[in-house]
């Protein structure tokens, strides 16, 4: 009998449920059989999995990798590895990997397929859908997980070959907040900082990211810091208590959405104190609001009475944090004496109010002088390996192009048509194809307006919100559906075809990371069975639809770095220089902007940015900006749109574990990983739980207005939730969480909210 996925997961499974993995690793991770076997060559590589982008070595045997260890010549990890890191290796060898392309048939039946087959089969598709319904009637959901190359030969293909703006990825449920955040405040994406920050601050204030788990290696950095520096304070603001606890000065919890009164609480108490650098915000910065779509100018003053209605006094309660707590914490950031970081994650992105509070902590920074100066700044961390490097810089959401340009620019658009060497007038603005972010082209999907979408590394059936409105409605439309991936899932089980990808070392790929690193892999081993690189599924099947002109044949057998030479063209003079590709092979990463070779450590800050015009007061200029100044925002409170009441009076917070990436396909294959977090379970409080007569183990019902999902509560849990709140992770299929969260977006960035909704709890 066939292997169901489930067999597979669950074989390996010793229940040792709530043993935490350890977390971090030096040396040679591999077993025992792999030791024996030797290792016969090491290899550089960045991480597959989060967005700090450590440096492991490759030990490939018999074409096999049979051993990672930490990269000790890495600047960002120097050998060290966090448990995920371990689990490298075996990600590639699962039993279920998916070995050759799959085509639905007629009587709906998967059955095997050529290559050719396959692709010819979503060519003629493609080429039939637009000719009968438009450009706009396919569509392409990719991911931060692509290596730059993948993305940009995405992006070619969808704007520059089937000219549709339905081009979209998985990082809008990520960082699309952080990014408005930054063009918002500065004119120009991506930090400032890097993570030798990390090794200057004295104060850290974790804005809710829980980097033990989440950013391991960061994390490490950060204790290495305080471990050497009795002055050093982690300070971790969250709305419940987890790992970061353990390596932190002072756990402060406040109450979900509540960071919105905190910071300008915060702002209030520099401002009301004279703790504002006013030389700083006299030279390189400038106050707005924006009342009904419009920015307007304001002054120092009118901010200051904006700030009146967030004294800490009366707002102390609403955030659940004392007012003696926000005040002390304030005249922390404003000490001059004490270098100040802020970092954080999910917890500020995924907010309906998500850029507003991007802006409250850059206001914290930009009022203080604490920022573009070594260990100063705001920080965010990015999730994804190369979300920075490929959503971002290559610009793969629907309304961006290379190097923070925009479809809506026709100087922008010329400037990709003229380096891509096609007619002007190729790439569409928005006026003639619409924009699409992710959950309006979940909605096309589900209305039949789209009606083929490729996804491709990233698994939306089970990480999309509010799963039950769409997913029905999308398998009635019934739009013909391509997924790419190397192991089933929920997303696969919709697929029309199912293409076989190469994964990590099977394949050659640069990714991108938070501090602006971009590093370079090599293809060290063959791909599982017949799965092929994604790059090369894309130009197969635009060559087949007669865009082989975007993709020369003379790029065979290089096609990597042929993308990467052409995108780099797009980034030159832009701020976001790049470095050659050679470079990037010969080194461990470079952070642009990179001029003759040498990194950015700092942007906008004269002694490491040549950008910075010669004379600019004190050497900082924020040039993202015509004026070149950054602009202190006045951003409201505003109230989140569902919280807890009579019938639904819990707060329902989603998450991860260490353990496990994401939706799980790849950790849950990676024995260690997945025997120390076997399944999903629900983290409620104590007092919750007797109250409901709910104990260790019972199965209960979470339930929200749009879907319910039964699992077991883990009690004594691992995680200190307050009253009132539960914390599910959402790496487990078969709990979809995602039935129950709200869908609901921050109306600027389209990035939804996964961080609170109302939910009731009962035993099932
Ligand atoms: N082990 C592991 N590491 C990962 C990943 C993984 O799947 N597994 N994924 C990577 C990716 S793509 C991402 S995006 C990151 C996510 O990294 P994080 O954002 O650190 O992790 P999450 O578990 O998504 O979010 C939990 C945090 O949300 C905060 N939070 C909840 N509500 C609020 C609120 O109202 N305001 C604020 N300010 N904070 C709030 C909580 O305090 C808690 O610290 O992790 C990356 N690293
Ligand atoms: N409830 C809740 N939901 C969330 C979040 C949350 O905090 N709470 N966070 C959101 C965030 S921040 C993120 S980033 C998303 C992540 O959500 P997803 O992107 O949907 O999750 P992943 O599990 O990373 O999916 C990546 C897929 O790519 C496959 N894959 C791996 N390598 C390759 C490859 O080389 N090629 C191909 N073709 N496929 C490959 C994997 O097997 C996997 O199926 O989830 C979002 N969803
Ligand atoms: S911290 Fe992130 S990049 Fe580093 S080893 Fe762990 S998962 Fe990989
Ligand atoms: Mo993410």
């Amino acid at each position: 009998m066939a292997l169901t996925r489930r067999d597979v997961i669950r074989n390996g499974l010793v229940v040792v449920g709530g043993t935490a993995a350890a977390p971090l690793f030096r040396g040679t991770l591999q077993d025992g059989a792999a030791r024996a076997a030797g290792v016969t060559t090491w290899h550089k590589a960045p991480c597959r999995f989060c967005g700090t982008g450590c440096g492991v070595e490759v030990g490939v045997r018999d074409s096999r990798v049979v051993a990672v260890r930490g990269d000790e010549q890495s600047p960002v990890n120097e050998g060290l590895l966090c448990a995920k890191g371990f689990g490298l290796a075996k990600i590639l060898y699962g039993a279920d990997r998916l070995v050759r392309p799959r085509i639905r048939n007629s009587a709906g039946q998967l059955v095997d397929a050529t290559w050719d087959e396959a692709l010819g089969l979503i060519a003629s598709k493609w080429t039939a859908l637009v000719a009968e319904h438009g450009r706009d009637s396919v569509a392409m959901f990719g991911s931060g997980q692509w290596t730059i190359p993948e993305g940009y030969a995405a992006l070619k293909f969808m704007k520059g070959g089937i000219r549709t703006n339905n081009l979209e990825v998985n990082a809008r449920f990520c960082m699309a907040s952080a990014v408005v955040g930054y063009l918002t405040t500065y004119g120009i994406d991506e930090p400032s900082g890097c993570y030798d920050d990390l090794d200057l601050a004295d104060d850290f204030f974790l804005w809710g990211s829980n980097m033990a788990e989440m950013h391991p290696m960061l994390f490490n950095r950060i204790l290495r810091r305080r471990q050497a520096d009795a002055g050093v304070r982690v300070h971790n603001l969250t709305t419940f208590g987890h790992m970061t606890n353990q390596g932190a000065d002072e756990t402060l919890v406040f109450k979900p959405h509540s960071d919105l009164y905190l910071a300008n609480a915060m702002a209030h108490v520099l401002v009301n104190e004279g703790l504002v650098d006013t030389a700083f915000i006299g030279n390189h910065a400038v106050f707005m609001r924006n009342i009904s779509g419009t920015d307007t100018a304001i002054d120092l003053a009118a901010y200051t009475a904006f700030l009146d209605a967030y004294r800490p006094g009366d707002v102390a309660t609403a955030v659940g944090i004392s007012a003696a707590d926000i005040t002390r914490m304030a005249r922390l950031y404003g000490d001059p004496a004490r270098k100040t970081v802020s970092l954080w994650t999910m917890g500020m992105n995924q907010h309906t109010r998500g850029v507003w509070i991007n802006n409250l902590v850059h206001n914290l920074h930009l009022l203080t002088g604490k920022v573009a100066r070594p260990g100063n700044g705001p920080l965010s961390l990015t999730g994804q390996p190369s979300a920075c490097g490929t959503c971002r810089e290559v610009g793969t959401f629907t309304h961006r192009l290379p190097s923070d340009r925009v479809v809506a620019n026709a100087a922008h658009r010329a400037a990709v048509e003229s380096v891509w060497g096609v007619p002007a007038g190729t790439i569409p603005s928005p006026a003639e194809s619409p924009l699409t972010d992710a959950m309006a082209m979940f909605e096309k999907l589900a209305n039949g307006s789209i009606k083929s979408v490729w996804i491709n590394t990233t698994n939306p059936f089970q990480s999309m919100p509010n799963l039950d409105a769409y997913l029905p409605r999308i398998r009635a439309a019934d739009p013909f559906i391509v997924v790419s991936d190397i192991y089933p899932s929920r997303t696969v089980d919709e697929a029309d075809v199912i293409l076989p990808s190469a994964c990590w070392v099977e394949k050659e790929g640069l990714f991108g990371n938070t501090e602006r690193r971009t590093q370079h892999f090599a293809k060290l081993v063959p791909a599982a069975g017949d799965a092929r690189p994604d790059v090369w599924q894309f130009v197969e099947v635009a060559r087949r639809m007669g865009f082989g002109h975007l993709f020369p044949a003379a790029w065979d057998g290089q096609l990597e770095r042929s993308l990467f030479d052409e995108y780099r063209q797009l980034t030159l003079g832009t701020h976001h220089d790049l470095a050659t590709f050679d470079e990037l092979v010969a080194s461990r990463g470079l952070r642009w902007p990179v001029h003759d070779g040498v990194e950015t450590k700092w942007r906008f800050n004269a002694a490491y940015d040549p950008a910075v015009a010669p004379g600019a007061p004190d050497g900082i200029e924020f040039y993202g900006r015509a004026d070149k100044r950054a602009v202190v925002w006045a951003r409201p409170y505003e109230a989140p749109p569902e919280i807890p009441d009579a019938n639904y009076p819990f707060w329902l917070c989603t998450g991860r574990v260490l353990e496990h990436w994401h939706t799980g396909t790849m950790t849950r294959r990676v024995p260690e990983l997945h025997r120390a977090v076997p399944e999903a379970v629900c983290y409620i409080n104590d007092a919750d739980a007797a109250r409901l007569g709910v104990g260790g183990g019972d199965r209960i019902t979470i339930r929200s207005r749009r879907g319910s999902v039964q699992m077991r509560a883990e009690l004594p849990c691992r995680v200190s939730v307050p009253p009132g709140l539960v914390y599910v992770p959402f790496f487990d299929e078969d709990y979809l969480i995602n039935k129950v969260v709200l869908g609901a977006v921050d109306p600027q960035s389209k990035q939804p909210d996964y961080k609170k909704c109302a939910v009731s709890i009962e035993k099932a």
